[in-house]
């Protein structure tokens, strides 16, 4: 069987202190904002959170690139205010996992601040530096997340240095050892202090080739990056050095990482990490050129029973639908539509918390908050879509109409803007002037509206949050997909021995009748919105759900 672990148990909700709750008037959220809306976490019933980088960073990339990891971000407060936020959230049983983000440091660092100093300095081989090719271009054709060469060419030294990402975040050289040790003590310093784990950011990628052999052509950068050879031999180091002296989670990011590479880092024996961000969810509906696709429901099942599959007795993982990367679950899976937002939001939400696998709610998402309408490229404020507008214009290419029609679909920014706690002026988030602008539906779409109605998507992910800590099934449970090729319905079950939970969901406008195959025994309804059972027939309205099940437990 499957080994019991409070992290598998566990409900998180991320949150990106940035667009969270200002509590000062600045515009940016901060830590004392979080502090005063714990009982609203509490109330909504999750039990753990994973808060976005939280660290002193001259915000490049919002936070994930660090400038000094012991210390807070002052926009969002202080150390004590941390405390505050840590002891708040314990008091309520829930669990911190931070971000660690340690595939790339700020280019303002200590670290590299030194390093630049020249190829003698103390941390220079903390970085990675190559010399130019012969015609003085960059070392190898490696792309940057960010638009441009992966390289940037340090003029004092005459080398370059990496960076996946912005030219502000320099990757670090996991194969110097004590890059590595600084990493073991930087984490050590916040497990001291009593976080419960850390969201990895792209770790999968720490790990490089010293060859820095060139991207083939027609692969994708992040597999190119992805399992660097020593990639498990590092995690493994990192479990034997700081993990395993500590009762905590780990969530990596999967960016890059196919299946068979996804569950050697997730497989216990491995002495690894415990949990995977797998990124299919948020891929399929793109091309290869990153642009939306028509998609099918079956196409999305897929995944979902894919994900499942990867959890044998060894491994588990998580669920997600959203994060501070993507857009709006509601736009993007569901119908954001005034008629049907609520109801489809009600059936991700349900969605998300029957899976196997631990659920990732991202804020915002448990009351359906949709994508934003950006009419002008500079209201976007992400550094994905500043440098790729920047290089479109420097070649030429840039058509602003194109641009935002892309971007209305999949800027990052979508799920940036500031969380709408209520009708007034700014969605309640802030006094001041908001860093990223509030979506203008606020006055409609804001938690405490939504919170009023009893039969909104707030009391209802709030009731598919109780049912998921109520029910074993739900966690433990086999995961079985009762209907893969119908293209509206999407049915499961999770079972153990004889009792099941079925999951129906109506993913359409249109009603529908859904027989469930034969069972042991009676069934009986846990959970529903819009639907109702007859005998073992579902009869389900447009976007509805209807959660029942058989057996003893
Ligand atoms: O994301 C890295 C990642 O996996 C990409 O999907 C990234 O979001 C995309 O290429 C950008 O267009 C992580 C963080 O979640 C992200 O916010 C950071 O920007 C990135 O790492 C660098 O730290």
């Amino acid at each position: 069987g499957i080994a019991r672990r409070w992290w598998k148990e566990a409900v998180a909700y991320q949150i990106y202190p940035r667009s969270f709750m200002d509590s000062d008037g600045d515009g940016v959220g901060d830590l004392a904002g979080i502090v005063s809306k714990l009982d609203y976490l509490s109330d909504l019933g999750v039990t753990m959170v994973w808060l976005s980088p939280h660290y002193d960073s001259p915000n490049a990339d919002n936070g994930y690139d660090i400038r000094d990891y012991r210390a807070v971000m002052s926009q969002f407060g202080t150390m004590d205010d941390f405390d505050a936020l840590l002891d708040g959230l314990h008091a309520r049983g829930i669990r911190l996992i931070v971000d660690l983000v340690v595939n790339h440091t700020s280019n303002e660092h200590a670290w590299f601040a030194e390093a630049r100093q020249g190829k003698d300095a103390a941390t220079r081989d903390y970085y990675i530096w190559r010399d130019p090719a012969p015609d003085g271009s960059p070392p190898n054709n490696w792309p940057s997340f960010f638009s441009g060469p992966a390289w940037t060419l340090d003029e004092a030294s005459g080398q370059y240095y990496l960076h996946l990402f912005a030219a502000k975040q320099p990757d670090l050289n996991w194969d110097n050892p004590a890059v590595r040790g600084e990493v073991w003590d930087l984490m050590r310093f916040w497990l001291d202090k009593g976080v419960d784990g850390f969201r990895m950011d792209v770790i999968p990628f720490i790990s490089k080739d010293p060859a820095l052999p060139d991207l083939p052509a027609g692969i994708k950068p992040q597999k190119h990056y992805a399992e660097g050879p020593r990639l498990h031999d590092y995690l493994r180091e990192m479990r034997r050095e700081v993990l395993s002296h500590y009762d905590c989670a780990t969530v990596g990011e999967g960016n890059g990482l196919d299946q068979d590479q996804m569950r050697r880092v997730v497989d216990e024996r491995r002495e690894e990490l415990d949990m995977i961000f797998q990124f299919d969810v948020v891929e399929f509906d793109r091309d290869a050129a990153g642009n939306p696709r028509d998609w099918t429901l079956p196409e999305f099942k897929e995944i979902f029973a894919r994900q499942a599959d990867s959890m044998d007795a060894h491994g588990w993982t998580t669920v997600y639908l959203a994060n501070h990367d993507t857009t709006r679950p509601v736009s993007r899976y569901g119908d954001d539509s005034a008629e049907w937002r609520v109801a489809s939001t009600k059936v991700l939400n349900a969605l998300l918390l029957t899976q196997k696998g631990t659920p990732f709610l991202y804020q915002g998402d448990e009351f359906g908050m949709t994508n934003f309408p950006f009419t002008a490229i500079g209201q976007f404020q992400d550094i994905a879509v500043r440098n790729a507008w920047a290089a479109a214009q420097a070649t030429g290419t840039a058509d602003e109409a194109t641009f935002l029609t892309r971007l209305n679909r999949t800027s990052r920014d979508h799920t940036r803007t500031p969380m709408q706690w209520d009708a007034s002026a700014e969605g309640g988030f802030t006094s001041g002037t908001p860093w990223l602008p509030v979506n203008p539906n606020s006055a409609e779409i804001n938690a405490t509206s939504a919170m009023a109605d009893p039969n909104g998507a707030w009391a209802f992910t709030r009731a598919l949050i109780e049912l998921r800590k109520a029910q074993e099934l739900l966690v433990y449970g086999d995961y079985r997909d009762l209907a893969p090729d119908h293209p509206q319905v999407f049915a499961f079950a999770r079972e153990i021995g004889a009792d099941g939970i079925a999951v129906v969901l109506n993913f359409g406008a249109s009603p529908q009748t859904f027989a469930l195959p034969d069972r042991p025994g009676p069934v009986r309804e846990l959970l529903a919105s819009d639907a109702s059972l007859i005998g073992s027939d579902v009869m389900l309205g447009g976007w509805s759900v209807m959660i029942c099940a058989w057996g003893d437990r």
